[in-house]
C-alpha cells in the first residue's frame, strides 16, 4: 500500500473561502443575485465563486460580465452558435465574443440580471458554462478535425465529451471536482500533428500503437504560470480509449486529495509530481485505478508538423470538404456568429468547429457547394487566404478586458502584424503569439515569436512593452520556447520584429 497522505499545511485564502462555501453552491443563488444586482453581492461570490458557473466579473468593465462556455473538442452546432449570437445581440455594442486558446467561446458584455435566462436558453440547446473557471478542469481540447481527418488514428469526439460529462455531471455541475487545488487542463489528441499542444496540459493523451493496437501514451504535469512553465512529462502509461475516462477521473481524485494547497503558486499538478516523483505518482494512480497500468508504447504517432487548417481541405468522407476561416485573434460579434451559423447550415450540416489558434472550421461542405460557399461575403471578413503573418497570429484578451494585463494585446497585435505583412514578403509560416502578462494565456512559449506583456522604462516614463520569446516548436517533437530579450517598448517593436523576421525567417523588405 503506497502512502498518499499529505502533510498538514496552512491553507491559502482561496482554500479558506472554498472550504467555507463550495463555488458550485452559487448555482442555486443566481436568481437571487440577478435580483439584488452585482453591487449588493458578497465580494467573494462576485469576484470568485461566480466563475464556477463560468460567469466572470470584469473589474475593467464593472457590471459587464464575461461568460466562458465549455466546447468539448471545440465543436458546436449552428443552433448553439445562434443562441450565443442572440445573447450577444441583446447587449448591443457591449457584446462581443472571443474564440479562446482552448478551442472555446467567451461572451462579453453580459449583465448579471440576464444570466438565469441565458442559462435556460443554454440548457435547451445543450450548452454549458459550468466549472469553466477557477479551480476546475478547463475546456477539454481535441483535434479540430477529429472524425473528418483522413489520417486520424482515433476519433476522439465521444471520448472528449465523456470526460467532460464525467467531470461536470453532464453539465449539471459535479461537486466531486469543484475543489481542485488549482486549475487543470486536459487534452486528447487522435491525429498525427499534435493540433492541441498536448505538452502544455496537466494530462494529455497522444496516439500510440502497442502490439499492433492503437491507444494513447499519457503525459502529465504540463502547465504555464507566471513563476514556472513546464512541458508535460511521460507517465509511462499506455491506455486504450476505453480507459481514458477512468484514468482522468483517478488522476483528478489523486490531485484533488493530495495536491499542494498551501501556496497557490505551487499548486498545479506538476508540483505534486515533483514532490512525489513520477514513479510514486504513477503507483498511487495505478493503485486507485485498481488495475495495472501498461507501460508506455516506445514511440507515439505524433510525426507530422502542425497544421493550421485554414483554407479548403478534403475530408475523409468522400466528396466532402472542411474550410478553415481566419478570425483575427478570435474576436467576433453577434452578426458574425449569425453568419457563421447560416453558412454552416446552408453549405454544411450545421456543424462549426473551433481551433486553439482561435479560428473557425466549417466542415461537411460537398464538392458541389464549395464554389458557392467560397463566394460568400463572410469570407471577405474571415479569409481563407490571410496574409502570411496574420494567418498564424494568436492573442490573449489583454488590457481591454483583463485586469491582470500589463498591456493591450489583441488590437495592437492585429495592427502591428498588418504593418509587418505590408512591409515584408515572407514565404514560411511564422507563428506570433501575444500574451498580456506572465500568466501566458496566449502561450508565447509555443510560438516562433512570443510576446509577453510587461512594463518598460523609456525616456523616464513607464510604457507598455514586451519580453520576447523564441524557439517554441509545435507538432512533432514539440518543445517550449524561452525568453531571449527582455523589455522592448511596444512602440519600438516594429523594427525589432522586422529585423528578426529577416534574419531568422527569410523575410525580405518589400521594395
Ligand atoms: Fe488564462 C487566468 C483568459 C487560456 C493560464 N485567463 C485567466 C483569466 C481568467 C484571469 C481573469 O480573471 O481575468 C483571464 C480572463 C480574461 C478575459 O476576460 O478573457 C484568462 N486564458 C484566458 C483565455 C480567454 C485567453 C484567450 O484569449 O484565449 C483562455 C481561455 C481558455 C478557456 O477557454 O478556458 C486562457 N490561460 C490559458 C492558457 C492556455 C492553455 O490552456 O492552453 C494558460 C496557460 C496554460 C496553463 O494554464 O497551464 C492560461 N490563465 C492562466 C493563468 C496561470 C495559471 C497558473 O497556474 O498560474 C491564470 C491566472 C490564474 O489562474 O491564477 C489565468
Ligand atoms: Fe489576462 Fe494575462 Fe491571461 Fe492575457 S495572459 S488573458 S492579460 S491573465
Amino acid at each position: 500500500m503506497i502512502s498518499a497522505a499529505k502533510p498538514e499545511t496552512s491553507l491559502n485564502k482561496f482554500e479558506k473561502f472554498k472550504a467555507e462555501k463550495d463555488g458550485l453552491a452559487i448555482k442555486e443563488q443566481l436568481e437571487h443575485f440577478a435580483q439584488i444586482g452585482w453591487e449588493a453581492m458578497d465580494k467573494t461570490d462576485l469576484e470568485h465563486r461566480l466563475k464556477w458557473m463560468g460567469v466572470f466579473y470584469r473589474p475593467v468593465t464593472p457590471g459587464k460580465f464575461m461568460l466562458r462556455l465549455r466546447m468539448p473538442s471545440g465543436i458546436l452546432t449552428s443552433t448553439q452558435m445562434r443562441v450565443l449570437a442572440e445573447v450577444l445581440q441583446r447587449h448591443g455594442e457591449d457584446g462581443s465574443g472571443d474564440i479562446t486558446t482552448r478551442q472555446n467561446i467567451q461572451l462579453r458584455g453580459i449583465r448579471l440580471e440576464d444570466v438565469p435566462d441565458i442559462f435556460q436558453r443554454f440548457q435547451k440547446v445543450g450548452l454549458t458554462s459550468v466549472q469553466s473557471g477557477m479551480d476546475n478542469v478547463r475546456n477539454i481540447t481535441g483535434s479540430p478535425v477529429t472524425g473528418i481527418d483522413a489520417d486520424e488514428l482515433i476519433d476522439t469526439r465521444e471520448l472528449v465529451q465523456q470526460v467532460q460529462d464525467m467531470i461536470t455531471n453532464s453539465g449539471e455541475g459535479n461537486p466531486e471536482f469543484t475543489n481542485l487545488p488549482r486549475k487543470f487542463n486536459i487534452a486528447i489528441e487522435g491525429g498525427r500533428d499534435n493540433s492541441i499542444h498536448a505538452e502544455i496540459n496537466d494530462i494529455a493523451f497522444v496516439p500510440a500503437y502497442k502490439e499492433g493496437q492503437i491507444g494513447f501514451n499519457v503525459v502529465v504535469g504540463g502547465f504555464f504560470s507566471a513563476k514556472r512553465c513546464e512541458a508535460a512529462i511521460p507517465l509511462n502509461a499506455w491506455v486504450t480509449p476505453d480507459d481514458v475516462v477512468d484514468l482522468c477521473r483517478v488522476i483528478l481524485e489523486v490531485y484533488r486529495d493530495n495536491g499542494l494547497r498551501a501556496n497557490r503558486q505551487k499548486a498545479r499538478l506538476m508540483w505534486l509530481i515533483d514532490e512525489w516523483g513520477v514513479e510514486k505518482f504513477r503507483a498511487v494512480v495505478q493503485e486507485q485505478l485498481g488495475r495495472t497500468l501498461q507501460s508506455a508504447a516506445e514511440k507515439d504517432e505524433i510525426d507530422w508538423e502542425k497544421r493550421d487548417h485554414i483554407g479548403v481541405h478534403r475530408q475523409k468522407q468522400s466528396g466532402l470538404n472542411f474550410v478553415g476561416l481566419h478570425i483575427p485573434t478570435g474576436r467576433f460579434y453577434a452578426q458574425d456568429m449569425f453568419d457563421l451559423a447560416r453558412v454552416a447550415e446552408v453549405y454544411g450540416n450545421g456543424e462549426i468547429r473551433l481551433t486553439v489558434e482561435q479560428n473557425v472550421i466549417i466542415p461537411h461542405i460537398p464538392d458541389s457547394r464549395l464554389e458557392a460557399f467560397l463566394a460568400e461575403p463572410l469570407l471577405e471578413r474571415f479569409s481563407i487566404e490571410p496574409q502570411p503573418l496574420e494567418r498564424s497570429l494568436v492573442s490573449c484578451t489583454g488590457a481591454q478586458f483583463c485586469n491582470f494585463a500589463l498591456i493591450e494585446t489583441k488590437n495592437r497585435a492585429i495592427d502591428l502584424v498588418k504593418e509587418l505583412d505590408e512591409s515584408l514578403t515572407i514565404t514560411q509560416p511564422v507563428r506570433i503569439h501575444w500574451t498580456g502578462c506572465p500568466n501566458s494565456c496566449g502561450q508565447p512559449q509555443v510560438a516562433d515569436i512570443g510576446l509577453m506583456g510587461t512594463k518598460v522604462r523609456k525616456d523616464g516614463k513607464t510604457v507598455e512593452g514586451v519580453d520576447l520569446y523564441m524557439g517554441g516548436k509545435v507538432g512533432k517533437d514539440a518543445h517550449l520556447g524561452t525568453c531571449v530579450q527582455k523589455g522592448i517598448a511596444c512602440e519600438d517593436l516594429k523594427p525589432v520584429l522586422q529585423q528578426l523576421l529577416i534574419e531568422n525567417f527569410g523575410a525580405k523588405l518589400r521594395p
